[in-house]
């Protein structure tokens, strides 16, 4: 049953910071201490919750936290609360005059589903529409400082359980490096991120890859392209994912049509909320291309997110999305995400995101707060 007129009535924005339990470096740099923005939205009794996943730096995306907090607290928030909806799928049209800040506005979507949930008496997963009841999972591994460290992190996940690898390369971490990792483990489900460190110069270097069988190679060209995209992937075996090139559906539309990828990485927060992320997991459905939930090294508010997008019937690969202790050593959560020892997370199922913010610890990693109401 639809839940009607929903009136907002407060809106807390807070910005956390937390240290990641290792650091984690991708072609773009290293990230340590997290600064996060959670969004609390009071409706009638209940509360939602969103987190955002700008970075600390302008280099994933333009968006950073600091980008996040201007737009939310100028442009957002004091025109959210108050609102009445019957939908958190309306939230989009709401700032559609809004350019771009596609991160900020996911967060404040989020906890409307959240809400919307609950008031539903439904977890998120179901009122998104998902339909696997568990979610099989990957790892993401940043680079190391020698490959034998490498090496020795992915034996580890793996002994855990999880379903795919995925390793980040640059320039001079790259062939050598897959290569090593080949000859010690010659089966495992292994895929390579680059995160945009290459152009089509690099086509021959690229090409190398072939051999290795990798499940894909996740954006190696430059952030906002398809086109060059599309030229490598005739050029290469190994199947492209795209990850920052993919802003919305009408993106991944085009990236379909022209052959740039194979695979879609859906991050809630890169392409503005759940509604667009359902709608490029509807797109790249039409074309028969799979998609998987990427991570953005989320806290727990997130990643319990992420683990509903994922039960969406196209999330046909592994993600991004694990367990929580190996990122924070206490997460903003309870209780924390837990991956099986075979490789999967549990969609919860009780009503809403199916995880307890953690109160006393979000409080004592608060430094800034603001209120609308
Ligand atoms: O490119 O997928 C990426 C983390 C931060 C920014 C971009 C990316 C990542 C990851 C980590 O790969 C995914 C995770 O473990 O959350
Ligand atoms: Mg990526």
């Amino acid at each position: 049953m639809a839940a009607s007129g929903m009136t907002i009535d407060q809106i807390v924005l807070r910005e956390i910071r937390l240290p990641l339990v290792d650091y984690f470096e991708t072609s773009f740099g290293r990230t340590q201490d997290r600064h996060v923005l959670l969004v609390e939205i009071a409706c009638q009794g209940q509360t939602g919750w969103g987190e955002c996943v700008a970075g600390e730096g302008p280099f994933y995306s333009s968006e950073t936290a600091d980008t996040a907090w201007s737009i939310l607290t100028r442009f957002i928030l004091p025109t959210t609360v108050k609102r009445s909806f019957d939908h958190p799928s309306e939230f989009p049209s709401w700032f559609e005059r809004i350019r771009g800040h596609r991160m900020a506005k996911a967060c404040v979507e989020a906890a409307l589903w959240d809400l919307q949930a609950q008031r539903m008496n439904l977890p998120v997963w179901r009122l998104l529409g998902g339909t696997r009841e568990k979610i099989p999972c990957g790892v993401s591994i940043g680079i190391q400082e020698d490959p034998q460290t490498l090496l020795k992190k992915i034996k580890r996940e793996l002994e855990a359980g999880y379903r795919k690898v995925k390793m980040k390369i640059k320039p001079g971490w790259d062939v050598q490096i897959v290569a090593l990792v080949r000859e010690q483990l010659p089966d495992i489900p292994l895929m390579v991120d680059a995160n945009s460190a290459y152009t089509l110069e690099d086509t021959e270097r690229l090409r190398e890859l072939d051999q290795f069988k990798l499940l894909m190679i996740e954006q190696p060209l430059i952030y906002d392209d398809l086109a060059d995209h599309a030229r490598l992937q005739a050029q290469i075996e190994t199947p492209i994912c795209l990850d920052e090139s993919i802003r919305h559906s009408r993106d991944a539309d085009h990236a379909c049509q022209l052959s740039a990828c194979q695979i879609i990485n859906v991050k809630m927060g890169r392409v503005g909320g759940h509604t667009e992320a359902k709608r490029v997991h509807d797109v790249a459905q039409q074309y028969g291309v799979p998609v998987w939930c990427g991570g953005m090294l989320e806290t727990g508010i997130g990643r319990a997110h992420n683990i509903a997008l994922s039960t969406l019937e196209n999330f046909t690969l592994p993600g991004d999305v694990s367990a929580s202790r190996r990122y924070y050593e206490r997460d903003t959560i309870r209780p924390e995400v837990v991956v099986t020892s075979d490789g999967y997370i549990q969609a919860p199922q009780s009503s809403g995101l199916g995880y307890e913010a953690d109160r006393d610890w979000i409080e004592q990693l608060t430094i800034r707060t603001e209120r609308f109401q």
